[in-house]
């Protein structure tokens, strides 16, 4: 198929004009296999969704990638430089994001009719840049002439209390891996302004709606413009989607009461979790009765909680709500006096507060008809503590749905050359059924098979490593241990441990202890710019890396790399190189974790606590095949519940503690970094840490220790590697969303 339009695209002459030549193919083969279609549709809203570079995923999924390889090699050229062409979008955070965006991939292949809801940042998140050893933030302009969005014609107006604006929608075509296409739909207007924005910076005027309105994801929300900027983006979002939907299931033949047989609407985090009124606010004004468009709506809403950090769970001041959406809160507190008719005046309950604040959760858990968690220890901590008010009324609405990464670009687009000698030993049905992954245990003996893995593995960390030099200019060992750690900057990731680890390591190898093999710790993460602890300790980091560096006693066993706008591109080049995991979360914290996963497939061994997923792929590969360390989910909230951890108390009694923390505030690291931002880091560590670092460190180094020795056993560790990716075919997004379809979507 299209062999003659591939051979002419590939013969012009510049890379930029061959990658819009596969773009446009790719869109005409996305339109020629046609939409999925069914009466009932999904529409998976979201703030987020962090697609990442679409060309390469895209041929695959179409099945054109060999034939464009192919003409590709013939003419001296590679899918990598075709790929530098492409802007990554922005349009995410980390895991919600990024999961959003493997699960649209899967819906389309399960040929489920569904397609994703949300905005089109112009300058995305931030692009992260590191000036004088700090993070700063920058705008992320993505959209140009060589973007997949697609105009369409589709516009709603959406009124504020303040103004009213008309919307545009876009689109970006979702193909199905042999299958056909959904879409992502993505409004905006266009009144936005990117020249609102001052210099490289962040910075701009909150207060003018229709100029800023979709300039950024989540632009700062440390002050009350900030958030009430949130509220006109979220209103914006479901306002666009509830429209739509009615419209939808109105040409499709719908007569609005029976519109649940037409959508189903699952809220992604409480983001958009103003569907629900906007949907009945629309609803009664189409002349249906309250009481029905109440029920009507709530057949149709399905709710996911992505986290249980009390400080993410958004509740809403009335006043701000008051101003944005002011049409909205009429229906908002008749939706909360219902629930004290049904309840009684329970504080655990109520959607309005006794201090006015609007809890989104709540709206969604009372009215959804299925509320889900993203693992099992994560919904089992909702159903028994975090929401148990709520489970115990409602017990049938509360299920869990293990989160699932797509294979199609975690196995075969980021590491075709696992993924070839995969379908080489077992053929290529794990494709399709990543359970068939399991048939390589068969190989557990073979010495050839185990080799080959690790030859794979080895030629990834040299792929990573010229792409690290060309972005960054750092030379890594690609015969060292790599240990990784990416994801968001969070205290409760712990990312301050991981860096405590390195601090050991540094002041053990000064104390003549030569590691058997030289290690290569690899961090990559953005902090929210207003989260001044997360910024400090990518700071640290940042110092110690330089620290390292520039010791030539050290430096030839140790490298520490910090990411400099860690993005899906960076995460598909350093998870194929990775050996070791690192998801050392603070047990009962990480709701799920998905990289976790995708280490998991491409060979990597897990050194983790016992939080989120990791407990599931604990069970899967069993206690031989994963390093787990740390205080136990139920121990912590037990400290939780009694205040009676203490880092200072564990800081006093342990000099080894003390010595690795008081690094951070040495002589050493003062002449590389900031003072200020040292002594403050300190000083959260020893005096709060919210988050219980000292309470794992120690385990944490014995572990990670014990890990390395592994290492050397090279055979050990091979089938360590052999037994993850055998035993990853649960964490397919396709079985996450088989099964969100089969309990809540019935599709
Ligand atoms: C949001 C915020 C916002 C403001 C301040 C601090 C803070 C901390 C955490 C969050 C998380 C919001 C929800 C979220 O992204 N959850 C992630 O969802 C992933 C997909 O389900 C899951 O794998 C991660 O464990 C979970 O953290």
């Amino acid at each position: 198929m299209y062999e003659n339009e591939i051979k002419e695209i590939v013969s012009k002459s510049d890379v930029v004009e061959i990658y819009k030549g596969l773009l446009n193919l790719t869109k005409k083969a996305s339109d020629e296999k046609g939409r999925i279609e069914g009466k009932k549709k999904l529409y998976y809203i979201s703030a987020e969704f962090l697609i990442g570079k679409l060309l390469s995923n895209n041929l695959i999924n179409l099945g054109l990638y060999d034939s464009v390889d192919k003409a590709l090699k013939e003419k001296g050229l590679s899918m990598a430089q075709i790929e530098e062409v492409e802007n990554e979008p922005s349009l995410g955070n980390g895991g919600l994001g990024r999961l959003a965006a493997c699960f649209l991939d899967s819906i389309a292949t399960l040929g489920l009719p569904g397609d994703g809801i949300g905005l089109n940042y112009h300058l995305g998140l931030f692009k992260q840049v590191f000036d004088n050893n700090l993070q700063k933030e920058t705008p992320n302009p993505w959209i140009d002439d060589k973007s997949w969005l697609r105009k369409t014609n589709r516009s709603y107006e959406v009124r504020f209390g303040t103004a009213t604006v008309k919307s545009k929608m876009y689109e970006i075509d979702v193909t199905g891996y042999d299958n056909k296409t959904n879409t992502l739909k993505l409004f905006d207007i266009d009144s936005v302004d990117e020249s609102i924005v001052n210099g490289d910076s962040i910075w701009f005027d909150k207060t003018n709606i229709k100029k800023n309105l979709t300039l950024f994801l989540y632009p700062d929300d440390s002050d009350d413009q900030g958030r009430m900027l949130r509220i006109y983006q979220q209103y914006f979002m479901v306002s666009n989607a509830a429209q739509l939907i009615i419209d939808e299931a109105c040409e499709k033949g719908s007569n609005l009461h029976d519109l649940y047989d037409y959508a189903v609407v699952q809220i992604n985090d409480t983001h958009p979790t103003m569907v629900i009124p906007e949907l009945i606010r629309l609803l009664t004004n189409k002349g249906i009765e309250m009481d029905e468009a109440i029920d009507i709506v709530s057949k149709m809403c399905a709710y996911t909680n992505h986290t249980i950090l009390a400080e993410a769970l958004e509740k809403w001041p009335m006043w701000y709500m008051d101003r944005v959406v002011p049409c909205l809160m009429p229906i908002i507190r008749m939706l909360d006096v219902k629930v004290k008719e049904h309840f009684g005046d329970n504080d655990s309950l109520k959607i309005i507060d006794k201090y006015n604040n609007i809890h989104m959760a709540y709206i969604d858990i009372h009215y959804s008809y299925s509320v889900n968690g993203v693992a099992a220890l994560h919904t089992d901590i909702l159903k028994n503590s975090e929401l148990k008010a709520f489970a115990d009324i409602y017990p049938n609405k509360f299920n869990n749905k293990t989160n699932g990464i797509t294979f199609r670009r975690w196995l075969l687009h980021c590491n075709h050359e696992l993924s070839a000698f995969i379908e080489e030993k077992i053929g290529d049905g794990f494709k399709k059924d990543a359970d068939e992954l399991k048939k390589l245990e068969n190989f557990m003996d073979d010495k050839e098979v185990l080799n080959t893995i690790a030859d794979i593995k080895h030629k990834h960390k040299e792929i990573f490593a010229e792409f690290l030099e060309s972005r960054q200019g750092i030379k890594v060992n690609t015969d060292s241990i790599f240990d990784v750690q990416v994801k968001r900057l969070h205290e409760y990731k712990r990312q301050q441990m991981n860096a405590l680890y390195a601090i050991n390591k540094y002041l053990d190898i000064k104390a003549g202890n030569k590691p058997a093999r030289p290690l290569t710790m690899i961090f990559g993460a953005k902090a929210a710019p207003a989260y001044t602890i997360a910024k400090d300790i990518i700071h640290m980091i940042i110092c110690l890396s330089k620290i390292v560096e520039s010791d030539p006693e050290v430096n030839p066993y140790l490298k520490i790399v910090m990411l400099e706008n860690y993005n899906v591109t960076y995460a598909e080049k350093v998870i194929p190189a990775a050996d070791i995991s690192e998801q050392i979360s603070l047990a009962s914290k990480e709701a799920s974790g998905t990289s976790n996963m995708k280490f998991m497939l491409n060979g990597a061994v897990t050194l983790g606590t016992e939080d989120g997923a990791n407990v599931e792929i604990h069970q899967f590969v069993g206690d031989d095949n994963i390093f787990i360390f740390g205080e136990s989910s139920d121990d912590v909230i037990e400290h939780y519940a009694k205040s009676d951890y203490s880092s200072e108390a564990i800081y006093d009694a342990d000099p080894e503690i003390a010595k690795l923390v008081d690094f951070i505030i040495s002589k050493e690291m003062f002449a590389v970094g900031n003072k200020k931002s040292l002594i403050r880091l300190y000083m959260e560590i020893v005096t709060k840490d919210w988050f219980m670092t000292l309470l794992d460190t120690k385990s944490y180094i014995e572990e990670k220790e014990k890990m390395l020795a592994a290492y050397e056993d090279r055979e050990r560790w091979e089938k360590m590697m052999l037994k993850n990716i055998a035993n990853a075919g649960f964490f397919s997004s396709d079985r996450t969303i088989a099964q969100y379809n089969e309990d809540i979507w019935h599709l």
